[in-house]
């Protein structure tokens, strides 16, 4: 009986290390992407199904109204490290904003947004994220995004034999996105850069790589240095409220051609310029704003239009205080 409970617990435990979908994995790793399978095998092998990573993909912030998501972001001392942060580093992001075409405030928003300034950047191991959310995805959300994980995990064995990165002890956000930036693995791969030039790209320690990679990640997606990002617009009565789109910020229609179906901004806008028409729910009522290409290209960084809203309102409020204070 003891030994056939000691041979039972042998084979759960062994079960147990081995991830659902871990051999068609594993395959593709080698004959796509030449990975060795043996070295797979032993990474997989370490990362650990998490119920907290499930929980928390689960019940995300974005899933806010802008009246509850707002305040997480547009606080004083979020501003107030922002101008802090700025002042530090000013040279470099006077840098990347002049070699990558992206406006200053933009890139200290965005690191603000995504790790207060790179002080929280994730205790959660990222191979635990990625194998948690690639292999065991709840199937009772809206959407499958588990081959969106999936594809990110195999990014990041690849990501972490080109960088020399200890693949089984970085840690990072829930959802495996990495660095004071948070870049997920493929941006990692495609859009860090060596900033200062030390030959790696570390988008951890060195600051000056985060600052370039994420000035880099807006220049690649198409921003436009000093051009607006959003205005508030009116809604008239009879505006075609169902031509707004809650998650495409493609500027399709022009300023003018939004007009004719209702919603109005000032006028120092160019008629023909392409726009998209968003909907905030405040506590007690709507707002409207026409969103143009650089909001777009914030969406690129996270889907969420309250992303993207929350960045562009903390960029205004870090400026103001960098005016300020000069
Ligand atoms: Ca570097």
């Amino acid at each position: 009986m003891r030994k056939l409970l000691i041979l039972l617990f042998f084979c759960v435990s062994g079960f147990a290390a081995e991830h659902p979908g871990t051999d068609a994995f594993v395959k593709r790793a080698v004959s796509e992407y030449a990975l060795q399978e043996n070295e797979v095998r032993a990474l997989l092998a370490e990362a650990e199904y998490k119920q907290s990573i499930i929980d928390a993909i689960s019940r995300p912030a974005e899933g806010k109204p802008w009246h509850e998501y707002r305040p997480i972001f547009l606080t004083n001392k979020r501003i107030k490290q922002g101008v802090g942060f700025w002042k530090k580093n000013h040279e470099l992001i006077a840098a990347a904003s002049k070699q990558f075409g992206v406006d200053e405030e933009i890139i200290v928003a965005i690191i603000g947004v995504e790790t207060f300034y790179g002080r929280i950047t994730g205790s959660y191991r990222t191979i635990d994220a990625l194998v948690t959310l690639g292999f065991y995805y709840p199937q009772n959300l809206s959407s499958d995004r588990s081959p969106f994980f999936s594809s990110e995990l195999m990014h990041y064995i690849q990501l972490a034999a080109e960088e020399g990165l200890p693949a089984a002890e970085i840690t990072g956000s829930y959802a495996g996105a990495m660095g004071m930036g948070q870049f997920m693995p493929s941006s990692y791969r495609e859009y860090a850069v060596d900033f200062d030039a030390d030959g790696s790209r570390d988008l951890w320690r060195s600051t000056a790589d985060v600052v370039g990679s994420v000035a880099n990640y807006l220049h690649r997606h198409g921003w436009q240095p000093g051009q607006v990002v959003t205005r508030r617009a009116r809604a008239s009565n009879t505006a075609a409220m169902d031509e707004i789109s809650g998650y495409n910020f493609t500027p399709t229609l022009s300023v003018a051609q939004w007009q004719e179906k209702g919603f109005s901004s000032s006028s120092e806008l160019s008629p023909e310029l392409p726009a998209a028409v968003l909907k905030l729910v405040e506590k007690d009522r709507n707002t409207y704003w026409l969103t143009f290409k650089n909001f777009y290209v914030i969406t690129r960084y996270n889907r969420s239009p309250r992303y993207a809203m929350a960045v562009y309102e903390l960029s205004q409020e870090i400026k103001k205080g960098m005016d300020k204070s000069r």
